[in-house]
């Protein structure tokens, strides 16, 4: 397997400087290294170009899209970056995205989903299923799931519609912090949605099984979304919006091996990582050794 690293490093899909320097955080926290362990080849494309949110206007998009902020930054980047994500795809890699925030999501599921019927693990805190009419805060890195999948004010919004998935192969897992309408939107939807409750009475194993074959049912490979903020705060506290109650060190690794076990991965991110935030870049570290058991890592 060939796995290409595309780092985009943008801040502009939520509030807190410095995410944009997670891709940096994430190399120089051993993701070569902790590749070469999952016995994985690897190929680096580097970052692509981000324009900086002091240089632009957040609001420089029509007041009928709602109030989500930096929309034109966010089309420009998510367009470039599924381009680079079917091209790996295409020619059978898996792209590996390094946010930056969660915005960048809708790039990789719009990418991945290009020529293909996929299906996605979203473990994350957050449902990220906001619209820009729907938004308490504006950020986008709350709305990448129903950007893609184009619900509500992202209907018809093309760029940022992901054409091959659809609501029944999505499922979430660790769900703490929802909005209200974001609740019921999701409770409306044909999701399937774990939340930390779920993996506290059925168990790690359980949960995240019965989500890869949700996501994986008659698709043609599954897009595993990873947000740090999913781990708790006091293993992670590298990120912008950290919700207590998180899973463990331990639940995380399982996860990510069960992920391995499928074989279904067609592409994977792992966004949030913020070194500003972070204690000795331990969230950053930990993001590569997640990956690592992702593609495969094992102890023995
Ligand atoms: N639901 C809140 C909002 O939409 O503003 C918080 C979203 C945080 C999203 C993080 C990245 O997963
Ligand atoms: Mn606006
Ligand atoms: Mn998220
Ligand atoms: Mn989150």
């Amino acid at each position: 397997m060939t796995v290409r690293i595309i780092g985009v490093p943008t801040d502009y899909g939520q509030d807190r400087r410095g995410v944009d320097m997670g891709p940096s955080a994430i190399r120089y926290g051993g993701l070569a290294d902790a590749l070469a362990d999952a016995g994985v080849d690897v190929v680096d494309d580097g970052d692509l170009a981000v324009p900086r949110a002091e240089e632009r206007d957040p609001d420089s998009h029509p007041p009928s899209e709602g109030n989500a902020k930096f929309l034109r930054e966010t089309e420009e980047v998510t367009t470039a970056l599924a381009d680079h994500v079917a091209d790996a795809v295409a020619a059978d890699e898996t792209p590996l995205v390094l946010g930056g925030d969660h915005s960048v999501a809708i790039g990789s599921l719009a990418g991945s989903a290009r020529d293909a019927e996929i299906g996605a693990v979203w473990f994350d805190a957050h449902g990220d299923y906001n619209t820009p009419t729907t938004s308490p805060s504006g950020n986008v890195h709350g709305m990448p799931l129903a950007a893609a999948l184009g619900y509500g004010a992202w209907e018809g919004v093309e760029w940022a519609n992901a054409p091959g998935l659809s609501e029944e192969n999505v499922a979430y897992v660790g769900l703490r912090a929802l909005d209200d309408t974001e609740r019921a939107a999701i409770r409306d939807s044909e999701m399937t949605a774990y939340t930390m409750s779920d993996i506290d009475e059925r168990g790690i194993t359980d949960v995240v099984e019965a989500a890869l074959s949700v996501a994986g049912a008659g698709v043609d490979g599954v897009h595993v979304s990873l947000d740090m903020d999913w781990l708790d705060p006091t293993i992670a506290p590298g990120v912008g919006t950290p919700v207590r109650g998180g899973v463990t060190y331990r639940e995380a690794h399982h996860a990510m091996e069960l992920v391995a076990g499928t074989d279904a991965v067609r592409s994977m991110e792992v966004v949030e990582v913020n070194p500003v935030l972070d204690d000795s870049n331990e969230t950053a570290s930990l993001a590569t050794e997640l990956v690592a058991s992702a593609f495969g890592k094992r102890i023995l």
